[in-house]
């Protein structure tokens, strides 16, 4: 009887412990999953670009281009250039690392484009979310209170995730535990 209960508290405690950790896990995984956005650069314009960002999740740039350009970000202590050659008249892929919440400059680095207009400023958010395609999913418009919806609903999303992992691995804790006692 005794032994029993003993048991069964260690399933309780292995699934608790496994939901703690794969319920963590399941959100740091969901905020550094890479964001993708589809943007025209055309002379001279940046077109498509987002004006808000999340923090802690790398950027990659699905780019058309229109002339010979690049993408290149600096601001905020930063100043990053592309790792990939321009792009002229063709369409490819600009990645940059994730970055802390603040203001930005994403220009091209090609020439005087960046004098001549191709430059737009943006925002990283710490906990924000993309939807499909870059779309911004509950942004602030003024980076005001508003961003709590964005991490609330990326703890929704990714809580079920996390508790369906918890939910496995508890059963898989619970076999390994009764082979113990056995
Ligand atoms: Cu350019």
């Amino acid at each position: 009887m005794f032994r029993r209960k003993a048991v069964s508290f260690k399933i309780v405690s292995a699934f608790l412990l496994c939901g703690a950790l794969l319920t963590g896990a399941a959100v740091t995984a969901f905020a550094q999953a890479a964001q993708t956005f589809s943007v025209r650069l055309v002379p001279f314009e940046i077109l498509g670009a987002p004006p808000t960002v999340r923090a802690g999740a790398s950027l990659v740039f699905n780019a058309t281009t229109e002339g010979n350009h690049n993408l290149a970000i600096d601001g905020n202590g930063v100043d990053l250039q592309p790792s990939t050659p321009n792009l002229r008249d063709t369409s490819g892929t600009i990645s940059f690392r994730a970055l802390q919440p603040g203001t930005y400059n994403l220009y091209c680095p090609v020439g005087n484009h960046r004098e001549r207009g191709m430059q737009v400023r943006f925002t990283v958010v710490a906990g924000a979310v993309t939807g499909p395609g870059g779309t911004a999913v509950g942004l602030p418009r003024t980076g005001g209170a508003a961003g709590v919806t964005g991490a609330a609903s990326a703890a929704g999303a990714a809580l079920p995730i996390g508790l369906a992992i918890a939910g496995l691995a508890s059963g898989a804790a619970g076999i390994i535990l009764r082979r113990r006692a056995t």
